[in-house]
């Protein structure tokens, strides 16, 4: 059996990515959680996971570390994690590899917190450019593989990647183009987003960083998550 370590659902958008790919493709694994704790985690982590950080797969005796390199671990027993299609497959690498290595902006104004509703105090100009490709390589999967989800009509290990970004893009409300828009929609209304965000929103952890972070990009017009003095 997969056991899959990863953090608080809130926050940890690294973590989302296999598990709703798993989640979604029906790949058997279980979860273990390690909340955040700022100053420590890497001390718990590193018990678990060889660079001190999730999400960490375990399967058996081996251990895989990273987003990406779990995902090509997955799709060796599973093909199914990226397209059928030779094109589509290539394109489906290309946009999780960009989004891996890039979109700082985003990482940087916008930290996930499922829970909070964020009116921000001002879209900058690489913020601006960051959801501009976005909305231009979303409507370009949609488009040219003509599906439901990015690479096609399956959901694949491309759509596990722009996860987060979904959650991101409803805390902070922030615009897209129509057929993006309706991607969102879609993505972020697909059974295991509903289950993290359910999770997500019952979770009492609170980290002062990510907290902080996220107060610091605007105003808070929601917070909608279980209350901590429950
Ligand atoms: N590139 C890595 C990033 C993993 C990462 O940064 N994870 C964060 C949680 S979302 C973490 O483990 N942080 C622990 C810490 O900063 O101490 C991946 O794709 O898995």
């Amino acid at each position: 059996m997969l056991t899959l370590h990863i953090a608080n659902k809130n926050y940890s958008s690294w973590s989302l990515r296999p598990w709703v790919l798993m989640r979604t493709l029906n790949i058997p694994f279980s979860e273990q959680i390690h909340p955040l704790d700022t100053g420590s985690s890497w001390d718990t982590y590193r018990t678990f996971s060889p660079n001190g950080r999730v999400p960490c797969l375990q399967d058996g005796e081996y251990t895989v570390w990273d987003s990406l390199a779990i995902t090509e671990y997955l799709a060796e027993t599973y093909p199914q994690v990226w397209p059928e299609d030779k094109i589509a497959r290539a394109w489906a690498r290309s946009a999780s590899a960009e989004m891996h290595s890039g979109f700082q902006a985003l990482r940087n104004s916008c930290g996930m917190s499922c829970g909070h509703r964020i009116q921000m105090h001002e879209i900058s100009p690489a913020l601006q450019k960051d959801i501009a490709r976005i909305d231009e390589l979303w409507s370009e999967g949609l488009r040219k593989f003509g599906g439901a989800f990015l690479a096609g009509n399956a959901f694949t290990a491309v759509d596990a990647f722009f996860a987060p970004v979904a959650f991101r893009f409803q805390t902070y409300g922030l615009p897209l183009s129509g057929p993006a828009t309706e991607y969102l929609t879609r993505l972020l209304t697909i059974p295991a987003m509903q289950e993290w965000y359910a999770s997500s929103l019952a979770e009492t952890w609170r980290e002062p960083e990510h907290e902080q972070e996220i107060l610091a990009a605007g105003t808070v017009l929601a917070d909608l998550r279980q209350s901590t003095s429950n």
